[in-house]
């Protein structure tokens, strides 16, 4: 079978990484387009690969004849676009988050996906395929904790890009809290509340950071987030799940501790997310080449979250700005699933 010919939209840090990961890590696959709107950088990464064309517009890019598929790492506002783009040239397509910026448009994705009758759309949660996590899902569903109800995580980054503001916090750092909530306990969110502590003075002006995000479960289980993205020390995840039987704990960042003198000991945080998460992306981008290889023969196009899952996070983080504002808990209503 012949490499699954990718074009990658969107060449910014994220883009950047997928075209190098594809191009060096990943079998079965190769960059034959990249596209970005800033042309310069997307000619320069192209000339560098071999049999890859820059394309200025995402849209021919989509429809180009030597294009199997498309990894959308483009603005977040370009998605709506480019996934019913996608759609309509059944193109198989991994899209980074958000699955567009608000929930309607996410909805109508959703219908258009199912009005086709395939999976194409994968959106990139990528801690599904981190090993801790991982493992952490398989200690669920063996039962051995037995039920769970409690979940505490910590999500604290060293700092943030300067256009960050407060409701950013909630869609573009909670919305992971809210996709592992769902992976792990397998059931939807209904509630969302967001607590204002008192803020940090290094957060930029008009910055609501720290934020603690409650999320109630539709069975009742608790979830609490500290949400901390202007720590200036390092990037910390951290996830605590409590059940009937015991607890367990990931992202503790104890790989070696060492031993010095004068009489300290200690070891080292990850920097950021592309270096805690990189072999979740690799394992995540393999695995969507495999599916969407073999995907003529199974139907699936897809092995992992969808745009469903893509739409069910924007309701939540809609409900969680909307509770940004008025402080209160603010109920998630979503549609019927088609
Ligand atoms: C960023 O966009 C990510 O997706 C990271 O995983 C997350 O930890 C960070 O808070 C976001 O800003």
């Amino acid at each position: 079978m012949s490499d699954l010919r990718i074009a990658v939209l969107g060449v910014g840090v994220m883009g950047a990484d997928h075209v190098a990961r594809i191009t060096s890590r990943i079998s079965g696959a190769r960059v034959s387009v990249v596209n970005d709107y800033v042309t310069e950088k997307a000619e320069q990464l192209a000339a560098a690969i071999p049999d890859c064309r820059a394309v200025a517009d995402p849209l021919d890019a989509i429809a180009g004849d030597d294009v199997d598929a498309v990894l959308l790492a483009s603005p977040g506002a370009a998605h709506e676009k480019q996934l019913l783009a996608c759609l309509e040239h059944r193109k198989p397509v991994m899209c980074e988050k958000p699955l567009t910026t608000d929930v309607s448009t996410s909805l109508e994705i959703v219908r258009r996906e199912a009005e086709l009758g395939r999976s194409l759309i994968q959106v990139g949660f990528m801690r599904r395929f981190d090993d801790e996590y991982m493992r952490l899902k398989m200690l669920l569903d063996g039962g051995e904790l037995g039920r769970p109800l409690v979940m505490h995580c910590v999500h604290r980054n060293p700092n943030v890009p300067s256009y960050f503001d407060s409701s950013l916090i909630v869609k573009d750092s909670l919305v992971h809290e809210v996709d592992v909530t769902r992976f792990l306990f397998g059931e939807e969110i209904a509630a969302v509340q967001i607590i204002k502590p008192a803020s940090n003075p290094g957060a930029p002006e008009g910055v609501i950071d720290p934020q603690i995000a409650i999320m109630k479960t539709v069975s009742g289980k608790h979830v609490d987030v500290e949400l901390f993205v202007t720590t200036g020390v390092a990037y910390e995840v951290r996830t605590e799940v409590v059940g009937e039987h015991g607890s367990a704990m990931i992202g503790l960042d104890v790989g070696m501790i060492r031993k010095s003198s004068p009489g300290v000991w200690g070891g080292t945080i990850t920097p950021g997310f592309r270096e805690r998460f990189g072999r979740a992306y690799d394992t995540e981008i393999q695995r969507w080449v495999d599916a969407v290889r073999g995907g003529a023969a199974t139907g699936k196009y897809i092995d992992g979250p969808t745009a469903w899952d893509g739409y069910a996070a924007a309701a939540v983080c809609a409900a969680g700005v909307e509770s940004l504002e008025t402080g209160r808990p603010v109920d998630v209503r979503l549609a019927e699933r088609p």
